[in-house]
């Protein structure tokens, strides 16, 4: 990536903190504003908003009308966090280098504060999303974001992760699980800003294919990470996946497999954006990174 798109990257995370950061303003009752903001401004690497804020601008949109969707997509990763840090899913102490929701503000609020989100998120595309955006545009994202935090999507894929620990799955049961439960959200990202980048179908649909890649890929990463990382470099305890008899993708792979596929998955990804004629060093950048990530 070179040095104007890594300036581009710290300049869209600035937008995004500072955004979540008057969207998330503390009011009454103070302690679920509170616990939302302690989970969501803390620190998370924001890749989803800043796929939505360069999907928008490849499409040739003004970023400024995906700023709202971008912010409501980190509060419902960031509530997807929170849930699954409770004692009921992966039971965690640790997420982004902190203590988890739930151990600092106890389980009842941590459960409201990502139900809050979960609303919250929504009501924030609807009032913040400049006026000059088309209603059509509008509503289309706000089904996007429904849909993919559904049961057919972010949920489907959790509920199938936690029958499945402990159980020899299928191929065809892990793909479904990484689909859902990671791909879901980048799907969401890249098309939302698609969608109000003004891009055409074909653009959305190469934008969705690449966010398929992507999201495949981050997957993989995140079980190798989940094998070879330590708690301070990934900011979450690392080896739950062993410990909660989980199969991941190094289970049918193995480690060196893993990483060859998670290299070619990368490079499909940045093949679909040059054969579809998506200029975005960025968008090639974040599908190298994800083959080299380290947290
Ligand atoms: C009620 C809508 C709703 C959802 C709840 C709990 C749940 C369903 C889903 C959990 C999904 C989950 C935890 C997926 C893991 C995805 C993943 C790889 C997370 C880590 O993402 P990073 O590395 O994290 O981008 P940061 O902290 O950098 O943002």
């Amino acid at each position: 990536m070179n040095e104007k798109s890594k300036q581009q990257i710290e300049e869209y995370k600035k937008i995004i903190e500072k955004h979540l950061d008057e969207y998330l303003e503390i009011k009454y009752p103070e302690k679920i504003w509170e616990s939302m903001r302690y989970s969501v401004l803390a620190g998370g690497k924001r890749i989803r908003p800043v796929l939505t804020l360069e999907a928008c601008k490849a499409a040739g949109g003004n970023i400024e009308n995906a700023i709202p969707a971008a912010c409501a997509i980190e509060m419902l990763h960031s509530q997807s966090l929170i849930h699954d840090d409770l004692p009921c899913m992966d039971n965690d102490d640790y997420r982004r280098g902190k203590l988890t929701n739930h151990k600092v503000f106890g389980e009842s609020t941590a459960v409201l504060a990502g139900d809050a989100l979960l609303s919250f998120a929504p009501q924030i595309i609807l009032q913040k999303t400049p006026k000059t955006v088309q209603p059509a545009a509008l509503i289309r994202v706000l089904e996007e974001f429904v849909y993919n935090a559904g049961a057919e999507r972010l949920i489907g894929g959790q509920v199938v992760d936690i029958d499945s620990e402990g159980k020899q799955i299928s191929k065809e049961t892990l793909d479904y699980i990484h689909k859902n439960k990671t791909g879901a959200l980048f799907k969401l990202s890249l098309r939302t800003g698609a969608i109000l980048g003004g891009a055409d179908e074909k653009i959305i649909n190469a934008l969705t294919e690449y966010a398929e890649k992507i999201g495949l890929a981050f997957q993989i990463s995140d079980d190798i990470l989940d094998e070879t990382a330590s708690l301070e470099t990934l900011g979450k305890t690392p080896g739950k996946d062993k410990e909660a008899g989980k199969v991941t993708y190094l289970s049918f792979y193995g480690m060196e497999e893993s990483k060859k596929r998670l290299d070619y998955i990368c490079s499909e990804a940045c093949d679909i954006l040059l054969k579809n004629n998506i200029n975005s060093d960025i968008l090639i950048g974040i599908a190298k990174k994800i083959n080299e990530r380290v947290n």
